[in-house]
């Protein structure tokens, strides 16, 4: 019995082994594979950051050598962007509203500055007295006796007819700024501005329905050797980027915006413009910008990891330069001779893989302009550009 026994509890031992091995085995990679991932994880983001950031890059790589390459056509026009102006369209230290440049940002700071201000600093300054004059003549050692007073139609009447005024008095300029600025003239120019994990995309539906891809430029230290990164001409730190959204001066610039992931939101304090960009849905704003410029917003809704790096710059620009900028992206003016051949595919096909390869300009160097359509011909491009989202660039708006 006993050496039965001890059989039994030795094959079992034995069928235990590999038993447990099979299952240490496949334990053992379970967490090796969940480790990859993780540990892939936090290089994910940052890769996919270089890349959008690599790939105008790449273009302008592409743009730059096509110049040079013998037999290569000749680079598309550079455009000669502007500098911003220090205090214009950025944030600069000083105490409450930035600038205004559009009718409805004036009407609102002035709205905020002179009249709600105004108010709320009379009102505190009514109740602080009031405050001082009940704490003073009636405090207990003048006042020893209180008064039993429950009622007094007079002060009642006041209190409940002051605020009910100063409601009015703030609804009705309020009311007038809502309308303005949801009642839009008629535009001159559409631009659908497309939030993306993190960077902006911006199609002119109007000029050709090209695509700019805008990506924040790195400070000179953590740009990748060969590649642009900011300098003073670009913008602010942390607000500057490699394509700017170009519209004209006194026209009506119509904003439709979404998204392409997840919620952003499209703001741009001198204008007096905050939008959220939600995927599948269309949102409009609008801007009518007197003074050329350069001005700076950033995404206002949370919007992932590098919600913070994803600025948006809007130069503005006489309409005769826009419509020079426009001719630089391959685009058209509307009631223009439209271009021979659509400018995706003859871009495409002029840019050598040699000439994508070859080294990025003189960093620092004036922006030149890439041609949209070659964003899609640079290796490793994860961006979705044109030709990834071809049915989307005809869209008509
Ligand atoms: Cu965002």
């Amino acid at each position: 019995m006993m050496t039965l026994k001890f059989g039994l509890i030795a094959l079992a031992a034995v069928g235990m082994t590999p038993l447990a091995a099979q299952g240490q085995t496949p334990a053992n990679p379970a967490p090796q594979a969940q480790a990859a991932p993780n540990a892939a994880a936090p290089a994910g983001p940052t890769a996919a950051a270089a890349n959008p950031s690599a790939t105008p890059a790449a273009a302008t790589d592409a743009t730059g050598a096509s110049a040079v390459a013998p037999g290569a056509a000749p680079a598309a026009p550079a455009f000669d962007h502007a500098a911003p102006t220090p205090g214009i369209g950025m944030p600069d230290g000083r105490m409450g509203l930035q600038d205004q440049f559009t009718p409805v940002g004036r009407e609102a700071s002035a709205f905020h500055n002179n009249w709600l201000l105004a108010l709320c600093a009379a009102m505190s300054l009514l109740v602080l007295v009031l405050l001082l004059w009940t704490m003073v003549k009636y405090r207990r050692s003048a006042n020893p006796t209180p008064s039993r007073t429950s009622h007094n139609t007079l002060v009642e009447v006041i209190w409940t007819l002051v605020p009910v005024l100063v409601l009015v008095a703030i609804a009705v300029p309020s009311i007038r700024l809502i309308r303005h600025q949801y009642s839009p003239p008629p535009a001159d120019l559409t631009v659908k501005v497309i939030g993306n994990q993190w960077y902006w995309s911006y199609q002119y539906p109007d000029n050709g329905g090209f695509e700019i891809v805008s990506n924040m430029l790195k400070e000179k230290g953590d740009a990748a050797a060969g590649t642009r990164f900011r300098t003073d001409a670009d913008g602010p730190r942390l607000l500057a980027v490699d394509e700017r959204l170009v519209i004209p001066a006194g026209k009506v610039v119509k904003f439709i915006v979404t998204s392409n992931d997840v919620i952003h939101s499209f703001a741009m304090p001198a204008f007096w413009t905050k939008t959220d960009a939600n995927p599948g849905i269309l949102n409009e704003t609008w801007v009518k910008v007197d003074k050329p410029g350069v001005y700076f917003g950033q995404c206002s809704e949370l919007c992932g990891a590098r919600h913070a790096f994803m600025p948006i710059a809007i130069e503005v620009v006489t309409p005769e330069r826009f419509a020079q900028w426009v001719a630089t992206k391959g685009g058209t003016m509307p009631g223009a001779t439209p271009a021979v051949a659509p400018a995706d595919s003859t871009a495409a096909t002029q840019v050598s893989p040699a000439a994508v390869s070859a080294p990025a300009p003189a960093a620092g160097a004036a922006p030149v302009a890439p041609p949209t359509a070659a964003t899609p011909a640079a290796p490793g491009n994860t961006t979705p550009g044109v030709a990834n989202r071809a049915p989307d660039a005809p869209t008509k708006l």
